[in-house]
């Protein structure tokens, strides 16, 4: 008897991938077939999975539509940055009529559709082919529910007030206007494409059911009230994913753990990383390499290569001249993809210096370390308010895309979260218990993904 087969629709960036890439992981590891829905450049992507587990796993590689405002041959959000969000989110939804005609055709047609937050529209397609749709939110839960109740206000975008408040969202949390989700920051009134990705995340909400990359422990009066107010049937907290990554990293990557194991102090190393898409200005990299030479911390700094000529010329990810020079012994600057998840779990690394991608904090409370948070967009902000106001477990070092910090605050900050004892540090611990807890065999995030594969084996 075939297996049961269910589609999986990435979003191509890579805090998107990786995470749904990774309970993909775990429903075929539960006996699931999959077929992974993909363009070919982000293929190589999908190559340590499909080869653990080459009987199960497929792909249906499709070519990237093309679209007047993606440079050709892009597929990946960190080929352009997040202002690309809205030509992907429409190139994408010109996939359907290749896809319906791969569903009618197929032996074995999947029974649901697992796809990205960013795709609401595919709960269209699901409905035209006959199937239920699960919404995978690689974001966080309270982040979920204020960006829900934006778009379904999209009218607080012309509010006058600096400062937007959440009535009825756990906390009546309030934001600048600024730090609201930059995807919808980006929405015109009456602009097709606006109007599309508008839709498209309103359709999340009718969506058959949810998967979050959380864990209650964290956000529990968040899921609560998704399950109520927002009315989702089905809420699956899945997370924290990424513990377990079926990371194929890279030669420099593993460069990086053995200069990690030259050292001896639990703790003590701070890892610096702005995920996959943020670039830091030229006034910006001088700064944070002042306060990372001063704070006299050991520190893996990984540095974004420009993806434009014009981004290289006005100076973005410059590392200054002579820097690495004087840090030599105690820091070092990669200039390359690293396994992330490998090196916060390194007993050396204690802090995290971040710009609070949602994959990153959850990779962040399994390994127990603190985190410094500089949120520059997104769902950024968001984030860090969770992590720093509501739970203690971050400090601010900075606070958006354009700002450059204080050097020598930044030096202040530094050493103060990275000294044994410090608060963050303690906290950081704390939580990593909790999350620890989750993700060990038989734990919640365990049960979840269980629950889940029922819930597609009874459809
Ligand atoms: Br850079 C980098 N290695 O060198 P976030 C990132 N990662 O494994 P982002 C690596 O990419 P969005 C590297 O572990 C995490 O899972 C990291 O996701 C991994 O931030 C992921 O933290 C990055 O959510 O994504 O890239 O800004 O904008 O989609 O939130």
């Amino acid at each position: 008897m075939s297996k049961v087969n269910v589609l999986i629709f990435p979003y191509p960036a890579q805090g998107h991938i990786l995470p749904l890439l990774d309970l993909t992981h775990h429903l075929a590891v539960r006996g699931l077939a999959i077929t992974i829905i993909i363009t070919p450049k982000n293929l190589p992507l999908l190559n340590t999975l499909l080869s653990t587990h080459p009987n199960t796993i497929h792909t249906l590689t499709l070519p990237f539509p093309s679209h007047p405002n993606i440079p050709p041959g892009a597929e990946n959000l960190r080929e352009v940055g997040n202002t690309g969000n809205y030509p992907f989110i429409n190139a994408l939804s010109k996939l359907q009529p290749q896809i319906i005609q791969w569903f009618t055709t197929h032996p074995n047609p999947p029974v649901a559709l697992i796809s990205d937050f960013f795709l609401g529209w595919t709960h269209q397609l699901a409905t035209r082919l006959g199937i239920p749709r699960i919404a995978f939110y690689c974001s966080g839960a309270f982040f979920t529910t204020v960006i829900t109740r934006c778009w379904q206000n999209p009218q607080i975008l012309q509010s006058s007030q600096g400062v937007i408040e959440f009535p009825g969202i756990p906390g009546t949390p309030s934001f600048k206007r600024e730090h609201l989700p930059s995807v919808f920051l980006r929405y015109r009134e009456s602009d097709p494409e606006s109007e599309l990705v508008r839709e498209s995340f309103i359709s999340n909400a009718a969506s058959w059911g949810v998967v979050f990359n959380t864990f209650r422990a964290l956000e529990g009066p968040a899921l609560d009230h998704i399950r109520a107010e927002l009315g989702h049937p089905r809420v699956f907290p899945v997370g924290p994913l990424g513990y377990d990554r079926i990371d194929s990293g890279s030669s420099r990557g593993s460069e990086v753990l053995s200069w990690l194991d030259r050292f001896q102090e639990e703790g003590s190393v701070l890892y610096v990383c702005f995920g996959s898409q943020k670039l830091l200005k030229k006034e910006q990299m001088e700064a944070l390499a002042f306060g990372l030479e001063r704070s006299e911390t050991r520190f893996v700094w990984v540095v974004k290569a420009p993806s434009t000529p014009e981004q290289k010329k006005e100076g973005y990810s410059l590392v200054p001249e002579g820097f690495e020079d004087r840090v030599s012994g105690r820091g070092i600057v990669v200039r390359d993809w690293v396994p992330q998840v490998a090196i916060l779990g390194h007993r050396v690394v204690g802090g995290f210096l971040s710009h609070c991608g949602w994959n990153s904090v959850m990779e962040a409370m399994v390994a127990g370390v603190a985190i410094l948070g500089w949120p520059m967009e997104a769902d950024q902000f968001l984030n860090a308010r969770l992590l720093v106001e509501d739970r203690g477990v971050a400090v601010r070092v900075c606070e958006g895309a354009d700002s450059v910090p204080d050097p020598n605050e930044l030096v202040r900050v530094i050493s103060e979260a990275m000294s044994t004892g410090s608060s963050q540090r303690r906290r950081a611990k704390l939580m990593r218990e909790e999350a620890v807890r989750v993700v060990c065999e038989g734990g919640e995030c365990w049960k979840e993904v269980d629950e889940l594969l029922r819930a597609l084996l009874e459809l």
